[in-house]
């Protein structure tokens, strides 16, 4: 029987051919999001599925696609995807860790610097023509080397993040996380676990890493903006919803903390508009782990699970484990 893929995602047209030498394959030539009816359309008959960080994978969806077998991702964050009812259906869902660890850390690290140096807020200033003289205190920022780095959700990446920071720029670390660290995995980042409260009072620059769920929805809000020193920073490269924007804008406004960077939004693309309006804020279109080799092997490894999957090996990066797969 020939098995058939969906490439739900206009990605890379070698990783379509790859998985067209083991699939019959139809894949999103174009640069536009399917709705949730098209995509159950377009899914009939297919055992695959190849998505991104977008592509709403639910219940209904599943029920409506019986053939289905595997949900193979090019994220590492699988928020998108409800991963109960794929395993209550035996449907296989696989992510994409590890490739993407140092491109992303690196650009966490990134936007902190910018924000705290106010790199995107002083080029907008020069490029409106505003730069008339040198000035003592002209976007006088944070500094960043031996500032307390501050991080939320200590996975592969924050650790990644707290790498560059202790060794790199001899920040002390602190970071919350649900359960702390061995010992032999702190010691060299010299990071020290906190409760929430205290990263949030002690962090100088405090970034956020942790992977969105219900447990972590509006972690940071009013109550834990207003912890904050106001000369510090705020960095969210995890997802939306983790930061109340709204909260964070008014904060951001009322000059309560320092500035902020933003890979992530609340109902990305769209952008709250007190974010928009802000000039102490970096805003970049969730682009964290968007370098063209790291994207590729992102999408690559979601196609060699594909073809494990289907193929009836293990999946090489799974996240459930489903009773019936392969
Ligand atoms: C992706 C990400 O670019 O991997 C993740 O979880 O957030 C990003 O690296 C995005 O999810 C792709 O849709």
């Amino acid at each position: 029987m020939t098995t058939r893929v969906l490439v739900a995602r206009h990605v890379y047209p070698e990783v379509v051919a790859r998985l067209a030498e083991h699939f019959e394959v139809e894949a999103n030539e174009a640069p536009v999001d399917w709705s949730q009816p098209e995509l159950i359309r377009r899914l009939q008959g297919k055992q695959g599925v190849f998505v991104a960080g977008t592509e709403p994978i639910d219940a209904t969806l599943l029920d409506a696609c019986p053939d289905l077998r595997a949900v193979c991702s090019m994220a590492v964050g699988y928020n998108n995807i409800d991963v109960p009812a794929c395993t209550a259906r035996g449907v296989q869902v696989t992510n994409a860790p590890d490739v993407l660890t140092e491109t992303t850390a690196d650009f966490g690290f990134a936007l902190m610097m910018a924000t705290a140096r106010r790199i995107a807020e002083s080029e907008h200033y020069l490029r409106a023509g505003h730069w008339q003289r040198w000035a003592y205190d002209l976007f006088a920022g944070a500094d960043v080397h031996g500032a307390t780095l501050g991080i939320f959700g200590m996975g592969r990446i924050g650790q990644a993040i707290a790498r560059r920071g202790a060794l790199g720029f001899g920040m002390p670390v602190i970071y919350h996380n649900r359960s702390r660290l061995a010992p032999e995995v702190e010691a060299p980042l010299g990071a020290r676990w906190v409760d929430k409260a205290d990263l949030l009072r002690q962090a100088d620059h405090l970034i956020l890493v942790v992977p969105y769920s219900p447990a972590s929805h509006h972690a940071i809000g009013a109550a834990e903006l207003a912890l904050m020193k106001p000369t510090a920073t705020l960095t969210n490269i995890a997802r939306g919803g983790v930061v109340d924007d709204a909260a964070l804008a008014q904060a951001l406004a009322e000059r309560r903390i320092a500035g902020a960077g933003l890979d992530v939004f609340e109902g990305e693309p769209q952008v709250h508009p007190g974010l928009l309006a802000a000039t102490n804020v970096v805003l970049t279109p969730h682009i964290a782990s968007a370098t063209a080799a790291t994207r590729r092997r992102m999408a690559m490894l979601a196609a060699d699970n594909l073809i494990a999957v289907l193929g009836g090996a293990a999946p090489l990066t799974p996240v459930n484990a489903p009773s019936r797969s392969g």
